[in-house]
């Protein structure tokens, strides 16, 4: 996902294009608004952290844009391009530290493993708006 502080700045062109010269294909791609109910959902397993109400109250506050992404090892490829959840310590040259607010507002999710991603891929699109 790009997150809504990244919509908000008008930074989704930019963002996808460094996702594709980082070589991912685009499967699957949207503009959308979260949902209060929707975000608590996405977000559940942070339910009893101390930011979760921020972070859902953050995550459905404005448009986010949700993809669905292939490259060889994904998952790790992808978190290595948008770097650390802080942009304080994420690595020079990722998303996060390119564009990110803070450790709250950060600009992009990336799935942690290819389980959970399969899942965040469901929760976003419908069987025919992925491209196999
Ligand atoms: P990541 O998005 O890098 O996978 P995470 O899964 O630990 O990080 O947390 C999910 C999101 O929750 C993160 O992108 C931003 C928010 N978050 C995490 N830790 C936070 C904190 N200490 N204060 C505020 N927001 C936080
Ligand atoms: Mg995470």
């Amino acid at each position: 996902m790009i997150k809504p502080d990244a919509v908000e700045r008008g930074l989704v062109g930019n963002i996808l294009s460094d996702i594709s010269d980082s070589g991912f294909k685009i499967k699957a791609l949207k503009l959308t608004k979260l949902s209060i109910e929707e975000a608590k959902t996405f977000y559940s397993i942070h339910s009893e952290r101390p930011f979760f109400d921020e972070l859902t109250k953050y995550m459905s506050r404005s448009p986010i844009v949700a993809a669905v992404l292939e490259k060889s090892n994904a998952v790790l490829e992808f978190r290595n391009l948008i770097g650390d959840t802080d942009p304080a310590t994420a690595k020079k040259g990722t998303i996060r530290n390119k564009y990110a607010i803070s450790k709250g507002e950060n600009s992009v999710h990336g799935s942690d493993s290819d389980e959970n991603a399969l899942i965040e891929a469901k929760f976003h699109f419908s069987g025919r708006e992925i491209l196999l």
